[in-house]
């Protein structure tokens, strides 16, 4: 028989924190087994939970497996995730399929978003978020997370996106589906492994509190939809424009020779760009997402306060 609610298994720790309304944090499984190399994956999935952690957060990071979503894995399933060949990429035109199908999912930001709406999770952390591919003009290639962030209320800390993705057109997307895109503590929009792109964030706040209450104030006005907090990386871990633009220039000019197509995008560009800055742009990618994760740990302490 189909079920008639949404098969979710959550970890004891992470349902304890939901019960007593203590502050829990979102994270995708894609960039483990799509964004980043095995160990590294793992070995930075351990270091995001144990700094949301340091930070007075439960972190609950989500899969698809055994025909349920879990909230929050134990040390094991994490392994296996990262370990694990095959592994389905699941936006949420996947996540119904491969729940149906028993089969292992990797959420992206669009299906970790759904999926802490259903768990009552109201922030997330990650590195990157997809947006619209330079070319979508031709190829129509927008990723499913831009419409997430206009349905779903679930708050997305991000370093922006990268200059992979054509930005200007991905802001216009999130305008236009009314997603409040703002920078944290500087008036540009970050790029990712730069902390500038050269175009000015839509919105600007300073502290978590300020966004978590604009947060609850979208829910008071029936608002439908999230936010898109762009956290810079920290100075210490940026490459510059100068270093990583010609990098992202080959990796898109090998990608559209190798015909490389939808899914398989982001995934083929970040692994090239990691071979051609030898392992310069993980180390950023690390720094990011564990810079993310302290501020997504403190705008879930305030909407929890
Ligand atoms: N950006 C990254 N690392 C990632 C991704 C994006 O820096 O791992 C993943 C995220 O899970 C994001 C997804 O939601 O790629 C977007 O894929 P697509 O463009 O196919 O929607």
């Amino acid at each position: 028989m189909t079920p008639v609610t949404a098969p979710l298994a959550f970890a004891p720790e992470v349902r304890a924190a939901l019960d007593a309304g203590k502050p829990v944090v979102a994270l995708e499984s894609t960039i483990i087994t799509h964004g980043m190399p095995f160990p590294s994956n793992v070995e930075t999935a351990r270091r995001v939970e144990a700094e949301i952690r340091a930070h007075g957060a439960v972190p609950a990071t989500i899969a698809v497996f055994g025909g349920q979503i879990h909230i929050g894995l134990t040390g094991e399933e994490l392994d296996a995730l990262a370990r694990a060949k095959d592994v389905m990429k699941v936006s949420r035109a996947d996540l119904a399929v491969c729940l149906a199908k028993g089969a292992w999912g990797a959420t992206t930001v669009a299906a970790t978003m759904i999926c802490a709406d259903l768990a009552g999770i109201k922030v997330f952390a990650t590195g990157g978020i997809g947006g619209v591919h330079r070319g979508a003009e031709t190829s129509f290639d927008i990723s499913a997370d831009l419409a997430e962030l206009g349905i779903t209320p679930v708050t997305v800390v991000a370093a922006g996106a990268k200059a992979i993705l054509d930005l200007p057109k991905t802001l216009e997307v999130l305008e236009t589906d009314g997603v409040p895109v703002i920078a944290y503590g500087q008036d540009e929009f970050p790029a990712f492994w730069s902390r500038s792109s050269g175009l000015k964030a839509p919105l600007r706040m300073d502290s978590a509190a300020e966004i978590a209450r604009a947060q609850t104030m979208r829910r008071a006005l029936g608002l439908s939809g999230g936010q898109l907090v762009a956290n810079p990386v920290p100075v210490e871990a940026e490459i510059p424009h100068e270093v990583i633009d010609p990098v992202i220039e080959q990796a898109l000019a090998e990608a559209a020779a190798q015909h490389i197509h939808a899914k398989e995008v982001t995934p083929f560009l970040l692994a090239r760009i990691f071979e051609l800055t030898e392992g310069r742009s993980l180390e950023t990618n690390i720094a990011l997402v564990l810079n993310n994760a302290r501020l997504a740990a403190a705008i879930a302490a305030e909407l929890a306060a």
